[in-house]
């Protein structure tokens, strides 16, 4: 049988390995900062995506429709995309059955009016939204964040 000998480093052995040491951390070092690097890239991305989204916030989209009263019913039909739901006018005191045209993309899917207690996740295609307004007003609709919105004009 052989004998194992355990033989001590010599000077030039244990360099080689203090150096192989030293590389293997520079290593590390240089890898962290390859994931920063990326990681920070991602979020530049997804600020770059946010801001391409929620283009055209805010913006009162198209010209007001006017609701057509029938059968006592009073329709109307707006087109939705990033610029918003668009502003419909309606009377008081009818049912109103308003058709969202829904062709966006983003939060602007969850859509809310608060005023007559509806919130509704658009899907694409027509979607219909069924409500009376007993009052004359202004009435938002907004996406769950605020950052998209239309308008009902009741008169
Ligand atoms: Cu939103």
């Amino acid at each position: 049988m052989e004998k194992k000998v355990i033989k001590k480093p010599t000077e030039t052995e244990r360099a080689i390995a203090e150096q192989k040491a030293a590389d293997a951390i520079k290593r590390k070092k240089k890898k962290t900062l390859i994931g920063w690097s990326a990681a920070m890239v991602a979020v530049a991305g997804m600020i770059t995506g946010m801001i391409f989204l929620t283009q055209g916030a805010g913006d009162p989209g198209p010209a007001p429709r006017a609701a057509v009263i029938s059968g006592g019913v009073q329709t109307v039909q707006t087109t939705v995309t990033s610029t918003g739901y668009g502003t419909i006018n309606v009377k008081a005191g009818t049912k109103v059955s308003w058709t969202m045209n829904y062709t966006g993309r983003g939060c602007i899917a969850y859509m809310r009016i608060p005023d007559f207690g509806i919130s509704k996740t658009l899907s694409s295609g027509a979607n219909v939204i069924t409500f009376t307004p007993t009052k004359k007003g202004t009435y938002t609709v907004r996406c769950t964040m605020g950052m998209y919105t239309g308008k009902i004009i009741v008169s």
